[in-house]
């Protein structure tokens, strides 16, 4: 990584008065919880992500869909907020006009102290009925069903008896359209965008660095590898979130 981007990118920081900091699954990568491409290791890997995430897949095999889930679940419930967390919630005490907008569905942010995250695709801790979207209780004590060890049932809605779904977004499902407004809001009037662990390929959240940059902010991106949004990022700092965002906030 290099030292005078680093410089660069805490110069704008600093100068920044309204902030939107633009979060992808590799910020919970070094907290162990494995991004939406590799959460498919173990038990799980000859599974398609893109095919499990989508309401054709948990209406065909739903213990199977909410299996995924409540796995995923529980390794958000093992893992700990890491040092790129604690990192946006800094920045978000230091600049009052400050935005987190992330595309995970963990609760990491939250429990780094940041305020009130925007959700464009849902919380793994907000299941509800998939007929009459009642809120139902994220069960931990869920239990495996016999055999491979993936299927769970998911619990029925206390309400009206339906299955209960993960309160996530699914390929080919609208975003909340409070957030993603709120979110659109955010990015079109700051001055800084920083999006960190985004491979920036899923829209319409992908369209929100891209607004930023449109409307005159300046972008800064974190990640190891290169990605399309390399295309609107004025530094890019090729660097694990855990290890760079604490060096801008220091
Ligand atoms: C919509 C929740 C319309 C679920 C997710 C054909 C048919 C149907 C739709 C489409 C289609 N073609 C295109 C679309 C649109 C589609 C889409 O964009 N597809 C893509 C694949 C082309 N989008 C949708 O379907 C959206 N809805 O369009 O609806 C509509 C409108 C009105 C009415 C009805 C319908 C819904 C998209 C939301 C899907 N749900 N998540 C779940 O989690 O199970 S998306 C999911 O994938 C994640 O949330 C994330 O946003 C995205 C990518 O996941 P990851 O790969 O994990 O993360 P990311 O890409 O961020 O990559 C990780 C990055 O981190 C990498 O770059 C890596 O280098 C970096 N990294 C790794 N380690 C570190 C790091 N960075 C920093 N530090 C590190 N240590
Ligand atoms: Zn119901």
């Amino acid at each position: 990584m290099d030292e005078p981007d680093v410089r660069e990118a805490a110069a704008l920081l600093a100068h920044a008065r309204r902030v939107v900091v633009f979060t992808g699954a590799g910020i919970s990568a070094e907290s162990g919880v494995p991004t939406f491409r590799d959460a498919l290791t173990g038990l799980w890997r000859r599974f398609d992500a893109q095919a499990l995430a989508t309401p054709e897949a948990f209406r065909d095999d739903p213990a199977l869909v909410w299996g995924w889930y409540e796995w995923r679940r529980s390794r958000v419930r093992r893992a700990v907020p890491n040092a790129g967390h604690l990192a946006v919630a800094a920045i978000e005490a230091r600049v009052p006009d400050s935005v987190v907008v992330t595309q995970n569905v963990d609760d990491l942010h939250e429990r780094a102290g940041s305020v009130a995250p925007l959700h464009l695709h849902g919380s793994l801790f907000a299941p509800r009925c998939s007929v009459c979207a009642h809120p139902a209780p994220a069960p931990d004590d869920a239990v495996r069903e016999p055999g491979d060890g993936r299927r769970m049932s998911p619990p029925r809605c206390a309400r009206c008896r339906a299955l209960v779904r993960p309160g996530v977004v699914w390929f080919g499902e609208a975003l909340p359209a409070g957030a993603l407004e709120a979110a659109v809001e955010a990015a079109s009037g700051c001055d800084l965008l920083i999006t960190v662990g985004t491979s920036g390929l899923v829209y319409p959240a992908a369209e929100i660095p891209q607004v930023a940059a449109r409307l005159g902010a300046r972008v800064i991106q974190v990640n190891p590898e290169r990605t399309p949004l390399d295309a609107v990022a004025d530094v890019s700092l090729r660097g694990p979130a855990a290890q760079v965002l604490p060096a801008l906030v220091r």
